[in-house]
């Protein structure tokens, strides 16, 4: 078989997607998501004008050459662009490899390590009471996980918590907004909405918490340790990870479990952090991380050192990651937990898909290959639109992370 075209599909549905097709001279296609949010454009430049014709003629079977090919023979190597790139080329060709052997994505990987992927749900609300109605929703709906984000006294918006009744979501179009943040206020009151939240729903429910990047190690210590009665399933992003010693840090002081990985795009990005076990939970997605190729590679590694994966799965990712990311929770033997943030009707409309969720478990579904379709004439009606992710500054005007 043999690789005779590639298209790059820009479309909004919603929110952006790059979506790349990779056809065959025996009629197979393969799909692969290659969105980075806000830099859409910079992937699709990065395909079209460096990767495409690079690709034809070429066996699609030949998963690590071709991985090998992009990423060592590109000599610039890494980094977001790069690696999204590299990860829609090769999801799409593990779609082809499923579709020609007639086979789901999961058996290639190993084959099912068990019988359903377990996910979180966000809840979020403008105060607490509001984040624990949103809560007891998910729950309802069947969730056995859920990940808990509260408007915070004295700031006007903060991340993770819906503005209005609308899904959380947050790249808008036009250019950045701006959020103001205040670390003091923030750490006065997550602890209260945790010890709010256990006390409501008990000890089964997996609570879990997203700091997106936003405190110093020493700040994170201090709310792990204050977190610890109510047992997190874990804190994310606690610090900015690209100072691996900063976690370490945090682990000196606290129990609570740590997550991180979801800026990520190679495994030298995480090396520290898993062989030093400085992480429960590596975060990864497989469109940032040059697909399932190096992520099976970051997950085997991980699991040496007793972490597990937790794949980033926001609605960012097109359901073409989500379908990747659940072949691949399937199969590998150190799955945490799926981060499932469900997209929109339109979305979901464009990108056909065979996943499903029930009773707190996804499942990829049998079809062959990812099993997930573009329907390109529907997607044809929502054309790109430029949007960007906000920027934070601090009280006083200080550009802070966001
Ligand atoms: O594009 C940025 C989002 O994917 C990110 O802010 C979402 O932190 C996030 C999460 O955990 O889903
Ligand atoms: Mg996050």
């Amino acid at each position: 078989m043999k690789i005779t075209n590639a298209t790059v599909n820009v479309c909004s549905p919603g929110r952006n997607f790059v979506t790349l097709k990779v056809e065959t001279d025996e009629g197979l296609y393969g799909l692969g998501d290659g969105t980075l949010n806000g830099r859409e454009l910079a992937v699709v430049s990065y395909l079209t004008e460096h990767v495409i014709s690079c690709l034809i003629g070429r066996d699609p079977f030949q998963t690590e050459d071709i991985w090998q090919y992009l990423y060592r023979g590109g000599y610039w190597r890494r980094g977001p662009v790069t690696m999204a790139a590299i990860g829609a080329v090769d999801m799409a060709l593990w779609d082809i490899k499923g579709k020609a052997l007639n086979t789901p994505v999961y058996n290639l990987l190993g084959g099912r390590s068990r019988n359903g992927v377990l996910v979180y749900a966000h809840a979020n609300g403008a105060d607490i009471e509001h984040t624990i109605d949103a809560v007891a929703r998910e729950i309802d709906r069947g969730y056995l996980a859920v990940r808990a984000q509260s408007g915070i006294p004295g700031l006007d918006s903060t991340y993770g918590v819906a503005k209005g009744n609308k899904p959380y979501e947050p790249a808008e179009r036009g250019l950045p907004s701006e959020s103001l943040w205040s670390t003091e206020k923030y750490l006065q009151h997550t602890p209260k909405l945790f010890e709010r939240l256990r006390k409501r729903f008990g000890p089964d429910v997996h609570l879990l918490h997203d700091c997106h990047h936003r405190l110093t190690p020493i700040e994170a210590a201090r709310l792990g340790k204050e977190l610890e009665p109510f047992h997190l399933f874990w804190m994310e992003d606690p610090t900015p990870a690209e100072l691996a010693e900063g976690l370490g840090i945090i682990r000196q002081h606290t129990t609570t479990p740590i997550a991180v990985g979801e800026v990520f795009n190679t495994i030298w990005d995480a090396k520290i952090l898993i062989e030093k076990q400085w992480i429960d939970y590596i975060r990864m997605t497989v469109a940032h991380a040059g697909g399932l190729t190096h992520l099976k590679k970051v997950a085997d590694f991980a699991a040496l050192h007793h972490i597990r994966t937790g794949c980033h799965g926001a609605t960012d990712l097109s359901p073409v990651s989500m379908a990747a990311a659940l072949h691949f929770g399937l199969a590998v033997h150190n799955l945490g937990i799926q981060e499932h943030m469900p997209h929109s009707a339109e979305t979901d409309a464009v990108f056909p898909h065979g996943y499903s969720f029930h009773g707190g478990y996804m499942y990829p579904g049998d079809e062959p290959g990812l099993g997930v379709d573009l329907d390109e004439k529907l997607a044809a009606k929502y054309p790109y639109q430029r949007a960007y992710l906000p920027i934070n500054r601090k009280l006083d005007g200080t550009l802070f992370d966001w």
